[in-house]
């Protein structure tokens, strides 16, 4: 990669494997002559790519930096070394785990620390997070998903009427139940967190207080959102979405009391220390040192004043495509939004987010279909889609772009039937999209 606009040659995979070469051809060729408006995608810099594809995919190292199960680990420590001296300071935090394979193992390594999942008689312990058809995450609570089957889960909701979190049912609720920790954060939420006010509740009632900043997190890390760290006991995030890295998550936390009576932790004296011990050797072996030596390099990245322009340049695109879309006759949930995504409730114009999304995708532009408060439909239907704009403005689009866009979504979704129409516009979407380089950066 001698060119930053240029990609890899992978001359070596053409040669041996050809029906995977093909495949990153196509994923390629997809990527830059498509839109991508998958609110938790975006693209990774040259320098995190080759950090990733690097030698240090070949090194086993459990443990921790200093306190490994293996030799020869000098030079992966000083990956993640750097990756927990960077994210510390990017964070302005004192404490760091670079180690989740992924947001949904920081989550779990997370509740495993805090809460004991079938203890006190095989009674589950209840927990809050936001539902999952009101934004909130998959790991927040959903049945389908391990925090909602090893814990009793009482999740809260948006208030109909405003599409804001309903901060009165979550006092409510929380003196009802008497949560041992809620989780705040979502996939799908468009709005800030009010963080100090969970706080409250939290210590009210004596829970945890978790947040889950995966998607908002390059905006905490500019200033640009309110920050968890003083008031939540543990933060969780991936590394991937407005953070800009490879794909993989952490964990941070300021908190350094100690009052933790986990049945299975005798030697965590330290709520880090059993975030620590749960991550590994808990729930995962060997980190990937190539992921982590890729995380070093984005949190390197990120804390470049260019990185603050650029979550601007993210926040600006959202708001101009947001207003365009309730200029055209959109509602969107909330009315607009304070980050980098959006979400249409397609309801009042009777369609599907599953109609919806094949049709934009059809046109060339990406979305993803969503449920939306109230959503009757099923989550392979659903009401809505939800839009955000990481991707693009890392390629360099900027308001002109996004009005555009928004004619497109607005002219596709007239008709989510007229195949020839959304061919037919893919053309001018991949004449604009080839007017912005993948590695725009
Ligand atoms: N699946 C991610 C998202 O799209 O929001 C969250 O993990």
């Amino acid at each position: 990669m001698t060119d930053k606009h240029s990609l890899p040659s992978f001359d070596a995979l053409r040669a041996f494997d050809p029906e995977i070469a093909g495949a990153i051809d196509d994923e390629t060729a997809r990527q830059t002559e498509k839109l991508e408006m998958i609110a938790s995608e975006n693209i990774v810099s040259p320098a995190v790519m080759e950090a990733v594809g690097s030698v240090m995919t070949n090194k086993y190292a459990e443990g921790y930096a200093h306190r490994r199960y293996y030799g020869g680990c000098k030079f992966v420590d000083v990956a993640e070394d750097l990756a927990n001296e960077r994210v510390r300071e990017l964070f302005n935090c004192k404490w760091s785990n670079v180690q989740p394979h992924s947001g949904s193992q920081a989550n779990q390594a997370v509740y495993f620390s805090l809460v004991q999942p079938f203890s006190e008689g095989g009674k589950k312990i209840p927990i809050m997070g936001l539902h999952l058809n009101h934004g909130g995450h998959l790991t927040h609570g959903s049945p389908v998903n391990v925090s909602g089957r090893f814990y009793d889960v009482y999740p809260y909701e948006l208030n109909m009427d405003t599409g804001r979190i309903n901060m009165d049912a979550v006092v409510k609720t929380a003196r009802e139940i008497k949560p041992r920790l809620i989780m705040t954060g979502a996939s799908a939420y468009p709005r800030f967190w009010d963080f100090a006010t969970f706080r409250e509740i939290a210590d009210e009632v004596g829970a945890w207080l978790v947040a889950d900043i995966a998607h908002f997190a390059g905006m905490v890390a500019t200033g640009l959102h309110p920050d968890p760290l003083p008031h939540c006991h543990a933060v969780t995030s991936t590394t991937h979405k407005t953070l800009r890295g490879p794909r993989g998550g952490l964990i941070l936390s300021d908190y350094e009391g100690g009052e933790i009576l986990l049945e299975n932790m005798p030697k965590a004296k330290t709520v880090t220390d059993a975030i620590d011990s749960v991550t590994f050797p808990g729930l995962q072996g060997g980190p990937l040192m190539h992921v982590i030596a890729g995380k070093a390099v984005a949190f390197k990245e990120a804390l470049k004043p260019e990185f603050k322009t650029y979550i601007e340049k993210v926040l600006e695109n959202a708001t101009t495509l947001a207003d365009e879309l309730v200029r055209r006759g959109f509602k969107l949930v909330s009315g607009g939004t304070d980050n980098h995504l959006m979400l249409v409730d397609l309801s009042p114009k009777g369609l599907t987010g599953k109609a919806s999304e094949t049709a934009l995708a059809r046109a060339g532009i990406y979305t993803n279909k969503n449920m939306v408060p109230g959503d009757r439909k099923s989550p392979f239907v659903t009401s809505g889609i939800r839009i955000g704009t990481p991707a693009l403005t890392t390629r360099g689009m900027g308001a002109d772009e996004m009005k555009r866009i928004a004619g497109w979504i607005e002219q596709v979704l007239s008709d989510v039937e007229d195949k020839e129409m959304h061919r037919a516009l893919r053309e001018e979407v991949r004449e604009l999209a080839s007017a912005f380089p993948h590695f725009a950066w």
